[in-house]
Order: structure tokens, then sequence, then C-alpha cells
């Protein structure tokens, strides 16, 4: 049987990341498309280098030409600018949302039944936006935020607890923005709820809620130590998660930024809430219940993505 193919628009520092996982997870052959002449080409050319030592097989392409991703299984998409210190992710949406027409655009020409993962940010208004410019079914469309922002959340608290990160599991839904919202309650060491936890005298309210908000400003502390760009070590390792669950039909559940009609009561726009990731894409939005405060921190979320997609109708009257 063939191996699969992953597409891999935009090689900057997530895309080459991405390249070199796929690699050694053997998931299958990868294309790195880029507009920057050169650069794809050069780190495909440097990962395939590295097979004979690390022991993998598998085909690496190097591309500037949208028709080298034809008929790719899995596209996922880092094409942009990513921020710098200061800036906020909203900051990149008049550049990011033109690039993810011509991406979706060339996505729609070449692979159209890939199951395609957005990282470019600002997150869930690229990811809907995409979407539209592409026209490929909602199901194959979604966005990596949630288990990136999950992984952050988990790092910190099996820090805090000083157990194996394994046995933390943590959920955080919402948008990728400041008003994300880590959800304690559903939130378990090893089964034992957050809450449980401060019960049981093994953290205190204040240091869980200190790692809530660094969970929050998990990328904005990054940008700070880098001062040239963002996080692409986790994000790549997330993103590999969700195509590896889609490429393997792994059936798992996993928070990502997806297409919600009918469900936590939105019409047809993109958050981020948990999933099931299988061969049919995202095979199903799991709603699950929130208390009052859990809600009205969602319902803030949403509204801060509502206004993101509100501004990219403003910039491209196509998208209206
Ligand atoms: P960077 O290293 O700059 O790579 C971006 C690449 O996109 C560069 O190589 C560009 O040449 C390329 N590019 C620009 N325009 C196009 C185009 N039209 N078509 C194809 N390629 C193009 O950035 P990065 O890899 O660090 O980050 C990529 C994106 O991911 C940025 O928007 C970040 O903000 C975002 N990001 C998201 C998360 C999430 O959790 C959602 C985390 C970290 C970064």
């Amino acid at each position: 049987m063939a191996r699969p193919k992953i597409a891999l628009i935009g090689a900057g520092q997530i895309g080459g990341t991405l390249a070199h996982l796929a690699a050694v997870k053997e998931l299958g052959d990868v294309v790195l498309f880029d507009i920057a002449e050169g650069t794809p080409q050069g780190k495909a050319l440097d990962i395939a280098e590295s097979g004979p030592s690390a022991k993998f097989d598998g085909s690496f392409k190097g591309t500037n030409d949208y028709a080298d991703i034809a008929g790719a299984d899995v596209c996922i998409v880092t094409a942009g600018v990513p921020r710098k210190p200061g800036m906020s992710r909203d900051d990149l949406l008049g550049i990011n949302l033109k690039v993810m027409k011509s991406v979706g655009e060339g996505i729609a020409a070449h692979a159209p039944n890939a199951f395609v993962i957005c990282i470019t940010n600002p997150l869930d208004a690229m990811v809907w936006a995409l979407r539209e410019f592409s026209g490929l079914p909602a199901e194959k469309v979604c966005g990596m935020a949630g288990v990136l922002d999950s992984a952050r959340f988990r790092h910190f608290l099996a820090d805090e607890f000083n157990v194996s990160m394994r046995d933390v599991t943590a959920f955080v839904l919402g948008g990728h923005g400041d008003t994300m919202v880590p959800l304690t309650r559903y939130s378990t060491v090893a089964g034992i709820p957050l809450p449980d936890l401060v019960d049981m005298g093994w953290t205190t309210q204040e240091k869980l809620d200190a790692i809530v908000q660094r969970t929050r400003d998990g990328g904005a502390e990054i940008v700070g130590l880098l001062k040239t760009g963002s996080a692409f070590y986790a994000p790549a390792t997330s993103a590999i998660e969700m195509a590896e669950a889609y490429l393997k039909d792994q059936k798992r559940l996993l928070p990502c930024a997806a297409y919600v009609d009918g469900a936590y009561g939105l019409d047809g726009f993109y958050v981020g809430v948990p999933t099931i990731i299988g061969a049919g894409g995202i095979e199903r939005v799991v709603e699950i219940k929130m208390n009052k405060d859990e809600q009205a921190m969602f319902d803030k979320s949403v509204d801060a993505v509502k206004g993101l997609v509100s501004a990219c109708k403003g910039i491209d009257s196509s998208l209206s």
C-alpha cells in the first residue's frame, strides 16, 4: 500500500518541525510548500539526509508549485506570519487572511480530499476563512489550538504536582486567544478532578488560578523569550497528534477548532470544542455541560471569535 501523502503549506519554523516529526514517526511522504524559494527545498533535503541515521524511510520534496501537493491525504497550513513581541494574534489578521485565500484555492485545486489542519493565527478566524476559500466539507477542515493549549496546561500541572504528564488530562475550550477557557473541573490527575486536588491539599486555589493564567499567556511567554517569532516545537507536535488520529483512524477525543453548527447554541462557525478525530475527519463535536461561570467564559471567548470573523468579512467582501 502506498504511503500517505502529507502536504505542509508553509515551510517556516513550524512547517520544518512538522516535516521532521512526520519523518521520524514515518507517517508518510512529505511535500513542503512555501512561496520562499529554496526554503522548502533546503529543509526537505536536510530532513531526507537525516534518514539514514534516524532510520526512517520516506520521500521528502520541497516545492514552490501547488501542483506538487496533488492528492495529499493531509494538509497542515502554517503559511503566513507569526507574532513578534508586543503583537497580539489578532494583529496578524489582515496579512494572514490574504494568505488563507491563496492557500484555500491551492488546496481546493490540488488536494480537495485532504484533511486540512490550520495553524495560522489568529487561528479561529483563519480556519473559518480557509474553509470558506477552499469550499471543502466542514468536517475535513479544522484548526489546531486546543491540543497545544491543553498540553501547556498539562505540563504546568504535572510540574506543580510532581507527577508524570501521562497521568494529567486537561481541557481547554473556546477561542485560541486571551479568552481561552481552561476547564479545571474537567481536568484531572489520573481521574481526580483539579478542584478535588485543591481540597486534598495538593495545591492551593491561588496556585491553580496562576497556572490557568499562565496557560492563557502560554504563547506570549514563548514569544517574549524567543523575541524573533513564536513557539514551534509544541505547536507542530500537537498538529502531528491530530494528523496521526486522522491517518490511523484512532477516534481520538481531542479539543480543536471545529465547525460548530447546532451544538453549544452556535450556528455555523469555528471555535475550540472537544471533537472525535478519525478517518472521517471531525467525526463528532462533543457537547459537554458547563456551569454558569464556565458558560460565561465560553460565551466571552465565542464573542471574541465572532468579532474576528466579522473583521475578515469587512476586509474581503467575497466572505460576506
Ligand atoms: P514562520 O517561521 O514565519 O513560517 C511561515 C512561513 O509561511 C514562511 O516560511 C513564509 O515564507 C510562508 N508563507 C508566507 N506566505 C505564504 C503563502 N502565501 N503561501 C505559502 N507560504 C507562505 O512562522 P511559524 O512557522 O513560526 O508560524 C506559522 C503560523 O502559525 C503563524 O501565523 C503563527 O502565528 C501561527 N502559530 C499558531 C499557533 C497556534 O497554536 C494556533 C502556535 C504557534 C504559531
